[in-house]
């Protein structure tokens, strides 16, 4: 049974522990249902701590044995841990416990999926496999020995000596528990070898299931590339013998940066042309950078707490960012992430879901792997580098690296070294940790006498526990061009800090236009009443690539929304700025592509409740329909030539070109479906020589209600893997007209191959059924019904994953009154689910407000 009320856990509440850990030894016997987890754990008083409770961590073992220093002992077991009488000196702690790791479907502690023995350790799940200060306070170098009837036996840290059945392994970094990695199975390695720029040799292995063997070159050269620009970039190098990688299907995240073993959601690591998208190289790329940068930005400097959690996961986001941009298009990367936190973050952070980067309470950690602290988190260390410039910022680093080495840090550290270095005061740039809310940026512009005077105005939003905010540090980037196009003034970045600021341009010759917030120098919503004529003209002339995009994307929206509220036809401005886009060959195809793409329905729902209208997800659908009709006939002419750009000569590759080429191909391709009723879709679908093409065309021919015979001869192909197979059931979800979507997604769920356990599986219906906007939001309620249906089922077996997709709720109050009654209701159903877990006990609540 669950607490009558769960436990909020606070910041201000920290104390260390009562004592240290020099030492852990394990051993594993292991067993699909009865394994035996032996420690030796060698402990010593604290000095630092004045509580002295022997208290650790335990949950879901069954004790077998406990001893101090060789004698045994019965401590006070719950179910949340043991507390024992223990000596005021250095003593041994052995215990001896047996897990079920056959029965484990939360995929937390140490688990099985499919005959193979794997761990899933962060936040709290080493609890789950013995009993231990479960903390990252708390670091100790683990030795580890696996016994056990499998080819392959892992774990952290050099391969200290093996044999028939066993094999040990030492680590000599100190970890804290969450780090810890055990992985056994029949599995085959792609390996490779990495050569530091100190000399050290490093055996790099990737271990998948047969049959994956052919889908590994790309990730290991991904994780070659990672560990070469983290030497030349930060000067970190890689410390251990070995690095492995393992692939596993069962996951409820990306992957995990356990020390020397990380281990990974098959779909964020395997990769071949046939059955991967270029998105999914790209993605895997950034994934594997970003584990592999964990190794420094979170493995040997790691968190006090659970609070400090985008210590590691903003600054590691903000490196995988910089990586990504390095070795494909800064411009482009700079693009996706804005546009993926508008889409994500935006709505946590303007909802009942609110959180500071840095949160101050919580009832379940695994709640707060959220947009928020992981890309806000990132932004919040961009604005940091913008602010004290790139030069200061290596230097902040460097130290921050010398300085906490082997240290389990707070955000206070983090920030003293950006003050020691620069001798600048932080103290109202920390306000981005501590408030949340996306603040807004108002704009007004004053032209007197030569000169240009732009006036920002800040406020944010109250949030759940935060009525009034203060005002931030915001960055604004800011470029001004003459009447001609040309650039009168350079990038220049005004400090924000004041409620509301003038800055003063003097010496124009006339009327500047604007560009302000270039490259999206801050994570702020801006409102700028600028005219068409103006976003027409920067869509033509900025010379900064992001504010380029932006004024396209502001036209989109502008006219989209005029079309919803007004019944107004498409812009022509908008439809003609598109097309001399398109027609300038001198663009990167991958930038002619994003300039295509429009604004989220979700996110012009928000736009429309952010100006006081009730947004209906049917007229937005309708109207994004009618503006993508009508930008098909304005290039029409243009899309045959643009369609064969997709078809690159020579090989595949998912590099930054190729895949740009093909994506500017594959929008073309869209477009034309909308002319052709899907007749080039089909004829590219039967030509098409790698997944990117193929999909593509798919989903082409879904959209105009075509290629049911495509989908069936696509299931055939493809029903052996299941990554492929995980495409197929999500495109139909997200293809579907929105009065189908419900019911599209319902008749998949009884499908012989719908795995429901399988986090993939599982977000590929129901997770996308969340995403199609017009088709969860149909005015029945038959969305949110079958949503809430799944989350009470998947709860018991799986409730991490259950409570993050308890998200697709959070904007609930946005919607009109009935969709709301019916929002409550489905919420309030599963909210009085007998024995909900914890985790979505607290996200449920969380929504209702
Ligand atoms: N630290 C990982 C993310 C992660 C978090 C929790 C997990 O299980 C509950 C798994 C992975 C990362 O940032 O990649
Ligand atoms: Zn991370």
């Amino acid at each position: 049974m669950r607490d009558a009320a769960p436990t909020t856990i606070y910041l201000k509440d920290y104390t260390p522990f009562g004592y240290l850990v020099d030492s852990v030894h394990l051993t594993f016997d292991l067993d699909a249902h009865a394994t035996r987890v032996t420690s030796r754990i060698a402990f010593r008083p604290n000095p630092d701590a004045t509580d002295r409770t022997f208290f650790l961590h335990g949950e879901e073992l069954k004790l077998i044995r406990a001893a101090i220093d060789g004698a045994e002992i019965t401590p006070d077991v719950t179910d949340k841990g043991l507390t024992a009488d223990v000596p005021d000196a250095p003593f041994l702690w052995e215990s001896e416990v047996e897990i079920d790791p056959g029965n484990n479907t939360a995929l937390e502690g140490l688990y099985m999926s499919n005959g193979m023995y794997c761990t899933q350790c962060e936040a709290e799940g080493f609890r789950k496999i013995t009993f231990y200060p479960d903390r990252p306070d708390v670091m100790s170098t683990f030795t580890v020995r696996i016994n056990g009837d499998l080819p392959v036996l892992l774990s952290n840290g050099n391969p200290s000596g093996k044999g028939e059945g066993w094999a040990e392994w030492v680590d000599p970094w100190p970890k804290p528990a969450y780090l810890f990695a055990l992985v056994a199975g029949d599995l085959i390695a792609h390996p490779g070898q990495f050569t530091t720029k100190s000399g050290r040799n490093v055996d790099l292995n990737l271990w998948v299931r047969p049959g994956d063997e052919g889908k590994c070159a790309f990730g290991m050269e991904a994780l070659k590339k990672s560990m070469k620009w983290d030497e030349g970039v930060y000067g970190r190098e890689y410390d251990l013998d070995v690095f492995n990688i393992v692939a596993v299907d069962d996951f409820n995240m990306g992957a995990m940066e356990n020390k020397g073993l990380n281990i990974f959601n098959s779909s964020a690591v395997l990769a071949s042309p046939e059955t991967s998208t270029d998105a999914n190289f790209e993605r895997i790329e950034a994934i594997i950078a970003h584990e592999y940068f964990h190794n420094w930005t979170g493995n040997r400097i790691t968190c006090r707490d659970w609070f400090q959690l985008c210590l590691k996961e903003g600054l590691t986001v903000f490196r995988d960012a910089q990586f990504t941009s390095d070795m494909r298009s800064a411009p482009v990367k700079r693009i996706h992430d804005a546009i993926d936190l508008r889409a994500r973050q935006f709505p946590e952070d303007n909802g009942p879901l609110s959180h500071p980067v840095r949160p101050e309470s919580f009832q379940e950690i695994n709640n707060f792997y959220t947009a928020t602290v992981y890309e806000k988190g990132a932004e919040v260390i961009g604005m940091l580098k913008r602010l004290v410039g790139d030069a200061a910022y290596a230097k902040a680093l460097d130290l921050y690296f010398e300085r906490h080495d082997g240290q389990a840090c707070t955000i206070e550290d983090w920030l003293k070294v950006f003050e020691d270095t620069t001798g600048r005061d932080l103290t109202q740039f920390k306000r981005w940790y501590s408030q949340s809310g996306t603040p807004r940026v108002r704009v007004q512009e004053d032209w007197a006498d030569g000169t240009y005077t732009l006036t920002l105005k800040q406020r944010t939003d109250p949030t759940p526990g935060q009525e009034a905010k203060l005002p931030q540090v915001i960055p604004v980037a800011v470029g001004l061009l003459g009447p001609n196009g040309d650039e009168v003034r350079a990038t220049e970045v005004l400090e924000l800090t004041q409620a509301e600021q003038s800055f003063a341009f003097t010496g124009l010759a006339a009327k500047p236009t604007a560009s302000i917030l270039r490259d999206f120098s801050a994570p702020v919503i801006l409102e700028h009443d600028q005219s068409n004529a103006e976003r027409a003209f920067l869509l033509a002339h900025d010379t900064d690539p992001f504010n380029r995009w932006q004024a396209g994307r502001d036209l989109a929206q502008d006219t989209l929304m005029r079309m919803i509220l007004q019944d107004a036809a498409p812009d022509t401005d908008y439809l003609d700025g598109l097309l001399t886009v398109l027609r300038n060959d001198e663009l990167d195809p991958a930038y002619r592509a994003l300039m295509l793409g429009l604004p989220t329905q979700s996110e012009l729902a928000a736009a429309l409740h952010d100006r006081g209208h009730t947004p209906d997800p049917m007229a937005i659908w309708a109207a994004v329909e009618t503006l993508r009709q009508a930008t098909a006939q304005t290039v029409q002419d243009l899309l045959p030539r643009l369609h064969s750009e997709a078809l690159v000569d020579g090989p595949y590759s998912p590099d930054a070109e190729q895949s740009g080429k093909r994506a500017l191909g594959s929008a073309a391709l869209a477009l034309t479906s909308r002319l052709d009723g899907g007749a080039m879709a089909a004829e590219a679908y039967d030509k098409a020589n790698n997944m990117t093409l193929q999909l593509t065309a798919l989903s082409c021919l879904l959209r105009a209600r075509k290629g049911e015979a495509q989908l069936d001869a696509f299931y055939e192909q493809w029903q052996h893997d299941r990554l492929v197979m995980d495409k197929w059931f999500g495109l139909q979800v997200a293809m579907a007209a929105p009065e189908a979507t419900p019911a599209i997604a319902a008749t998949l769920t009884e499908h012989a191959d719908f795995n429901w356990k399988n986090p993939n599986r599982f977000r590929a219906v129901v997770g996308a059924l969340a995403m199609n906007h017009a088709g969860f939001h149909q005015p029945d309620g038959a969305g949110y019904a079958l949503l809430a249906d799944w989350l009470i089922r998947l709860d018991p077996v799986n409730p991490q994953t259950t409570a993050r997709m308890c998200s697709a709720f959070q904007t609930w109050k946005r919607y009109d009154p009935d969709r709301q009654a019916l929002t409550r209701a489905q919420l309030s159903r599963i909210a009085e689910t007998p024995n909900l877990s914890r985790d979505t006990t607290e996200m449920v609540s969380r929504i209702l407000g």
